[in-house]
């Protein structure tokens, strides 16, 4: 190789190790650009970097309604999305929880959100089906094998679909949360689908947990979460159904220590907002709120995961006596009417909720 062409090969070895160290640097923190094609070629998936923060609009000083405790994982969850919306705006945008149904029961909260008095609420979607029938879907019985394939439903399509159509309820889903499942309790033994005939079951408003509860020889009170204890308590109902995280936070176990695991319902926590308190905010704002939302719910999942271990543990430690049901077949036969009922209405979702099996 003569001089020149040596010369020329080691100023295109050059070119090519600047222009690589180019492209690796063109996603650092200093310039604060997201990558435009971040996977290409990657074996890993490159992490975006976060959007800087939005300085610049008007200040905000929202309120959240959350009817559990402060350290429920809903609540953490709630927290969690302030933090992250005053952090993106820079911290204009503050967003103050309420926990405990401080300011009023669900149903309550939702009518306050409809109406923009309260800007954000967490809500189960169990109330939810009273203010949008497409809600009612996730009352229905047995339609989730578990938890992963509830996600598997949440994280797609339909489900973002069905939290778009609550705009239609003046209300802006944001993200969904979980809930694990819920069974029933009771001041009465409760070992077998038997033991409900002629129960007083407290119910979340819904027809369809009334339709359920009548499916189950059973009758239904619709009544508000908080006043479950002292209607236990003082014998207005015998039983009520919810997951561990609330039978035991409720302090419910206290009074009706028969627990019988049937996981009938797999209601999802909603995250929400006004429409009303959405619609003034700029396209920036709006994507804030949505990104911390969406970015929370990780957060929530795994304090789930850990606090339902932690309350099922709990109440077993109390002296609550658990019944595991081995066999669902007998309780989804015994609620089949309500489903059949109930297909058309659904079809689409619950064709959906199939495929995410
Ligand atoms: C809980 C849910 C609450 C509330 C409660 C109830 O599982 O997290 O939002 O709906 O059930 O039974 O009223």
């Amino acid at each position: 190789m003569s001089m020149n062409k040596k010369l020329i090969a080691l100023i295109c070895m050059v070119l090519v190790v600047a222009m690589a160290l180019t492209a690796c640097g063109g996603n650092n923190a200093a310039n604060n650009e997201p990558a435009k094609d971040s996977n290409a070629g990657a074996t890993e998936p490159k992490k975006e970097e976060p959007a800087p923060a939005v300085v610049e609009g008007p200040k905000y000083n929202f309120r959240l309604a959350e009817t559990h405790p402060a350290d429920y994982p809903t609540t953490k969850a709630d927290v969690k999305f302030a933090e992250l919306v005053k952090e993106k705006s820079a911290g204009r945008i503050t967003i103050e929880v309420f926990p405990s149904a401080q300011l009023g029961e669900e149903k309550a909260a939702i009518e306050q959100v409809q109406l923009g008095a309260i800007e954000f609420t967490r809500i189960s979607s169990g109330p939810l089906g009273e203010f949008n029938k497409d809600f009612g879907v996730f009352s229905l019985p047995y339609i989730f094998d578990n938890d992963e394939h509830v996600w598997n439903f949440l994280k797609g399509d339909a489900a973002t679909k069905l939290l778009d159509s609550l705009e239609t309820s003046r209300l802006k889903g944001l993200t969904y949360y979980s809930s694990g499942s819920r069974s029933f309790y009771s001041t009465k033994p409760l070992t077998s689908i038997e033991d409900l005939k002629g129960l007083k079951i407290r119910v979340i408003q819904n027809k369809l947990n009334i339709d359920i509860m009548d499916a189950l020889g059973a009758s239904a009170t619709p009544m508000a979460y908080g006043e479950v204890y002292s209607a236990l308590q003082t014998g207005v109902i015998d039983a009520a159904e919810n997951n561990y995280p609330s039978y035991y936070s409720s302090k419910h176990y206290e009074v009706a220590k028969h627990y019988i695991q049937d996981s009938h319902q797999r209601v999802p926590e909603v995250l929400m907002m006004s429409k009303a308190a959405w619609d003034k905010l700029s396209p920036e704002d709006q994507a804030i709120i949505k990104e911390a939302a969406v970015e929370s719910t990780d957060y929530q999942r795994a304090e789930w995961a850990a606090y339902e271990k932690v309350s099922e543990d709990a109440v077993r430690a109390a002296g609550a006596t658990i019944t595991q049901v081995a066999d669902v077949k007998p309780w989804q036969d015994a609620v089949k009417p309500v489903i059949d009922a109930n297909t058309v209405e659904f079809k689409e979702v619950l064709d959906a909720i199939s495929a995410a099996r």
